[in-house]
């Protein structure tokens, strides 16, 4: 995997924000197969008659499956972004969810679908909204161009990974009151990154075309990958990279040194700092 530097000020951004944009991620001829993968992915979808008035016929969430397209594999070790979440979390990660998110247009005066205000991993149900850790990044590759407001980006609400309380919603309302909400003007290429922390929701598509998005999550290799990835079973490793194989599970356990990436961060000055379990007084 090239080396792409996380400059200084995206750094800060990420940790002020809790997401980052990352312009033209991904060349046009992979945007490309990346929709066609797709949309071979989302035949059944496209097949449903759609029903104006019934946004859940008109949104497709897959999780799994997705590696079993070429290009969908390749994109789990893609350089411009995969880099820069080796540096903001650490080189000790894997894959830990994918999704094809697909949204077709939608009524404009109908209610909102899908729309749930959450940060990811569900941490805080169990261990409280405060001082909650970063533990993962999710990378939201942008298939479709977003220009317009409501064509079906997820709706970011900046700064709020820090936040210590639950989002206080207006009674009858559906977004939050007090915070910034980002409904990001997207190119198709583009990438979004964004932490588990941040409260983030889906948004309706309101435009007159089909959004779509892949989204890749990495988290550090001590939380289990979601069921569905079936390349954490260990099959089919045997053809890719040596950080593909990590980032696919390829590992006996958590014990065992996260040595691709270790080296790659190692070579590009990029690793972590040492924490040892004990010092001497
Ligand atoms: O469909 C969407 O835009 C929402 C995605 C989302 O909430 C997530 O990936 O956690």
């Amino acid at each position: 995997m090239d080396f792409i530097p996380l400059e200084a000020q995206q750094r800060e951004s990420f940790e002020r924000d809790g997401f980052l944009v990352v312009p033209r991620a991904l060349e046009a001829e992979t945007v490309e197969r990346l929709i066609e993968e797709g949309d071979r992915l989302a035949d059944s979808f496209f097949k449903k008659p759609e029903l104006f008035d019934r946004p859940e016929y008109n949104h497709l969430d897959r999780r799994p499956g997705l590696l079993r397209e070429p290009g969908l594999l390749a994109l789990v070790s893609n350089a411009s972004t995969v880099s820069l979440v080796v540096q903001l979390l650490s080189p000790n990660i894997h894959l830990h969810s994918t999704a094809l998110i697909y949204k077709r247009p939608e009524d404009p005066d109908g209610p909102a679908f899908r729309r749930g205000w959450h940060r990811d991993i569900r941490i805080a149900p169990d261990l409280g909204h405060g001082g909650l850790p970063m533990v993962g990044i999710k990378v939201c590759y942008c298939l479709t161009d977003f220009h317009r407001r409501e064509s079906g980006m997820t709706l970011m609400a900046r700064g709020t990974h820090l936040r210590t309380e639950p989002l206080v919603v207006p009674r009858g309302g559906v977004d939050p009151s007090g915070v910034e909400i980002c409904d990001l003007k997207l190119n198709a290429g583009d990438a979004l990154l964004f932490e588990n922390r941040i409260f983030h929701t889906a948004a309706p598509n309101r435009s007159n075309r089909v959004s779509k998005v892949v989204i890749y999550g990495y988290a550090y290799r001590w939380m289990k990958p979601e069921v569905y990835i079936e390349f954490s079973a260990k099959t089919g490793l045997d053809d890719v990279d040596p950080i593909s194989r990590q980032l696919l599970g390829g590992y006996r356990d958590v014990d065992t040194r996260p040595w691709a990436l270790e080296e790659w961060a190692r070579r590009h000055n990029v690793e972590r700092e040492f924490v040892p379990w004990t010092v001497e007084i």
